[in-house]
């Protein structure tokens, strides 16, 4: 039964590294932050890691050494003031080691100032609006009609034939590569939530209040996320699409955008 419930659990490690479609671990993500954090994420698993070896170690051993078949008598002791300081003062020290970067990566996190575009993102029950504040460009970003039409009770359409099922829209986002984009997020009704894991954002949006975050993405290409915040019976349906484009195509779409051809915002 363990050697199954092993073998399985083993199985299902060999299936994430070998699938790029998933993993385990989190993605690194298409800008400089995402990184950062990426490499915090990995800098405290490790740390923990290291402290589980070294805890369960000294454990292990001490239970197998002074084992009471092997004579180990009680140590009759109650306080040890040399241990007491070595127990508090190496945790404090390794908080510190991870809590500077993580404060250096947070810093920059909140620093949205400067931006080269700013989108205003509001949320609806249940799709996005987006607002770009100096180009003049709005549009609603809702799911997409192939996953609408397959969602649908008795629709007689099998989802997995339907690509990116549930994570794809009508109308993406479309920023250009290598840029500042601020994004001010609020909701017309209840919380939800803008996430997308490549860009390392997740980002409330709560009517009546303005949300800031910020992104550079490096890399070009179709980002996707959802809202993750339980919005109501729709909330699997609102799906976020994200497209990093080269700075003369973001051009192409904003000319097009403002010229009103609302259909090659979605071709691009
Ligand atoms: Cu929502």
């Amino acid at each position: 039964m363990i050697r199954k419930l092993f073998l399985g659990l083993l199985g299902l490690f060999v299936a994430s590294t070998a699938s790029a479609d998933w993993a385990l671990n989190m993605p690194k993500g298409v800008t400089e932050l995402s990184q950062e954090t990426y490499d915090l994420h990995m800098m405290v698993f490790w740390w923990c890691v290291a402290i589980g070896v070294v805890v369960f170690g000294v454990m292990i051993f001490s239970l197998f050494k002074h084992r009471k078949s092997k004579g180990a008598e009680p140590a009759k002791f109650s306080h040890s003031t040399p241990a007491e300081i070595m127990w508090t003062a190496i945790p404090v020290v390794i908080l510190l080691l991870m809590a500077v970067p993580a404060a250096k990566t947070m810093l920059k996190a909140e620093d949205s100032r400067n931006p080269d575009i700013s989108i205003v993102i509001t949320a609806y029950q249940w799709k996005w609006h987006y607002k770009y504040q100096d180009e003049g460009i709005e549009f609603f970003s809702s799911l997409a009609r192939p996953s609408v039409d397959a969602r649908r009770l008795d629709s007689g359409v099998d989802v997995n034939s339907v690509q990116n099922y549930l994570l794809d829209v009508d109308r993406p986002v479309v920023v250009p590569v290598n840029a500042k984009v601020r994004l001010l997020l609020t909701s017309n009704d209840v919380i939800h939530s803008w996430w997308v894991p490549e860009l390392s954002i997740k980002k409330d949006a709560v009517p009546g209040l303005v949300n800031e975050t910020w992104f550079k993405a490096t890399e070009t290409g179709t980002y996707r996320g959802q809202c993750t915040e339980l919005c109501g019976k729709d909330h699997g349906y609102m799906p976020v699409v994200v497209e990093v484009v080269e700075a003369d195509a973001y051009q192409a779409w904003v000319d097009a955008r403002q010229n009103g051809d609302a259909k090659l915002a979605s071709a691009q």
